[in-house]
């Protein structure tokens, strides 16, 4: 591997690895990407995250970042010097750094939970899920993004769950739109940036993708 080469092992709909594309997109960095077969993990992702075995990981100078949030701070960090994505006062720092570990932690979970899950389980799932929505709209505001006036770090981390929301939708029968309308706009004014608009995945695509993984690996 060339020494100073960046590559991205990503898989199909991941929104961790959605995360470090939008990242490197809006840094402008040339890198390969390597999609990873998760039912058969290469030799490359086992040496590259040996502790989780996961997607994704970024691969740069020949050394491993993992973890989606680490490696979109690490990505804003060594190019810093176009499109910051988290602001460099340390409280606001902070905030940012808490709202996309209450993704992770809040949203991501309730929002599995939804399309996994089946009668009282699914209500409670949508019930957290949305909830958590209507917390990150609050933070949101009046703002164009969660850090104000440019696209930042809390955006990166949660803009890959709209390609979701069409499934989370479909299954659990509901409308964010109904709930998070300042959300919605939010997200399809992220959709104007082509970093996201690239990256994305097509929604109904994601939807079949899950449809196939509960008839294969799920019993209903
Ligand atoms: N917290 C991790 C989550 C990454 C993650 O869950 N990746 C999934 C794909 S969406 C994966 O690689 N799964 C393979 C496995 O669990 O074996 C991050 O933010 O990067």
């Amino acid at each position: 591997m060339e020494e100073d080469k960046v590559v991205l092992l990503g898989s199909g709909f991941s929104m961790f690895g959605m995360r470090a594309k939008i990242a490197l997109a809006e840094k402008g960095i040339k890198y390969e990407y390597i999609e990873e077969d998760l039912t058969n993990k290469s030799s490359l992702l086992q040496e590259m995250n040996p502790i989780h075995k996961k997607i994704p990981v970024l691969i740069h100078h020949g050394r491993p970042i993992c973890e989606s949030l680490i490696i979109v701070e690490y990505i804003d960090m060594v190019w810093h010097s176009n499109s910051p994505l988290l602001p460099f006062d340390p409280y606001l720092k902070s905030q940012a750094k808490f709202w996309a570990d209450f993704v992770d932690q809040k949203v991501y979970h309730a929002s599995r939970r939804v399309w996994i899950s089946k009668g009282d389980e699914q209500e409670v799932a949508k019930k957290d899920f949305l909830e958590s929505l209507k917390h990150l709209e609050e933070f949101l505001g009046d703002k164009p993004y969660f850090g104000g006036e440019t696209f930042g770090f809390v955006d990166v981390a949660l803009i890959p769950f709209y390609c979701w929301f069409y499934t989370y939708e479909t299954f659990g029968n509901f409308k964010v739109e109904s709930v998070c309308p300042k959300l919605i706009s939010w997200a399809k004014r992220c959709m104007q940036k082509e970093s996201v608009s690239e990256t994305l995945a097509d929604e109904k695509e994601v939807y079949e993708s899950v449809l196939d993984y509960k008839t294969r690996f799920i019993l209903n």
